[in-house]
């Protein structure tokens, strides 16, 4: 007869395997769980979660019991009270049958309740909010208005927003799990996810999907503003860039138009036209650089504009070798895009 493990190592075990399920738990962070919704969506994505999280709990304690149950009956010399046929077939039709199609028909009726929500018809007023998906970092569009900018979404509080997902290269994943829930951008097709929250705040967002060396880097931010904010950020990026206010900003200007920046930017304003890279009308109105990456500050800018490729190795902008006094006007034209 084999012998049955008893003592404190199958318990160990067991209490390493616990630890580690909750260490992968945790790592999510608080900022960006999927366990702390906000929007309508991310609310029943966190319900259907716990959902199958107590039902396979409740599932894993029976089954355990169960197998503790036969491993200590069938220990040799003890006295089996359930020995007879009758037990045959009732354990494995309730256990193995019934049971589990019980469980399975309630997750199946909450998941596609759950996806009808997600999915609701087109409201009149809701706004559309176009994203477009790069290596590695993310487009925004706001078609009513003509605004374009990069990595930061502003959304209003207590009106649905219906974003628009394409990409201009491979499959990315556009995931803030605060929010709602995640879905892919796939090449030559348009998927649809809709934001509903009546919470102000700034949501963490980032690719889901591995879209290659920088995927990691890819990262944005909902910005969901109350709606007078929201009506004033749109109308500030619906304006061209600033004038230069000083003579330092109109040479950095210069510097801009006559670089290689221009292949692949735009300010509008400028006679720049290029989408290549993120639209910097705005820039100086957004927190973060690089998609999500660094703060945007004077001292990171500079960095990332002499040597992106020491920040995110790989990143479509080649490293500028611009003269000091032409970089210093330059990051002062830049940081003068409110
Ligand atoms: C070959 C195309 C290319 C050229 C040339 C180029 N860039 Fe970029 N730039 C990009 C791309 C692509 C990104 C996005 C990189 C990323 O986040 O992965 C970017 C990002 C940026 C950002 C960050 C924007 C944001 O909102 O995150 C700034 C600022 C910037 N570039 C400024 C410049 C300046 C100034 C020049 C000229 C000295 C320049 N770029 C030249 C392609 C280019
Ligand atoms: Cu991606």
């Amino acid at each position: 007869m084999t012998e049955i493990p008893t003592g404190s190592r199958p318990l160990f075990r067991l209490g390493a395997v616990l630890a580690v399920a909750a260490l992968a738990l945790t790592a999510c962070g608080p900022d960006q769980s999927m366990l702390s919704p906000v929007g309508a969506d991310a609310g029943r994505a966190a319900g259907l979660w716990w959902l199958m999280f107590w039902l396979g709990a409740g599932i894993w304690v029976v089954v355990t019991a169960a197998t503790l149950y036969a491993l200590y009956r069938r220990q040799p010399g003890r006295h089996d009270p359930l020995a007879g046929r009758r037990w045959e077939n009732t354990p494995l039709i309730w256990g193995g049958i019934v049971l589990p199609s019980i469980v399975l028909v309630v997750l199946t009726g909450a998941t596609v309740d759950a996806m009808r929500h997600a999915d609701p018809p087109a409201a009149a007023e809701a706004t559309v909010v176009q994203v477009i998906g790069h290596q590695w970092w993310w487009e925004v569009r706001y078609p009513e208005r003509n605004v374009v900018t990069a990595n930061e979404v502003h959304v209003p509080a207590g009106r649905p927003v219906r974003l628009e997902l394409r990409t201009a290269d491979v499959i990315h994943s556009f995931w803030v799990p605060a929010l709602a829930g995640k879905i892919d951008l796939i090449p030559g097709r348009s998927n649809t996810v809709w934001i509903n929250t009546d919470r102000p705040g700034v949501y963490e967002g980032q690719c889901a999907e591995f879209c290659g060396l920088q995927h990691a880097k890819m990262r944005f931010r909902v910005v969901v503003d109350d709606e007078p904010r929201f009506q004033e950020w749109l109308a500030a990026q619906g304006e061209s860039a600033a004038e230069p206010a000083d003579a330092l900003a109109a040479r950095g200007r210069q510097v801009f138009l006559s670089a290689s920046c221009v292949y692949c930017h735009t300010i509008r304003g400028t006679a720049t036209v290029s989408a290549i890279g993120p639209d910097l009308t705005h820039l100086a109105s957004r927190d973060t650089l690089a998609a999500g990456i660094i703060p945007n500050t004077k001292g990171h800018l500079g960095g990332w504009i002499v040597d992106p490729q020491q920040v995110k190795p790989g990143a479509r902008m080649p490293n500028n070798y611009l003269p000091p006094d032409d970089l210093q006007a330059l990051l002062a034209y830049l940081g003068s895009l409110e």
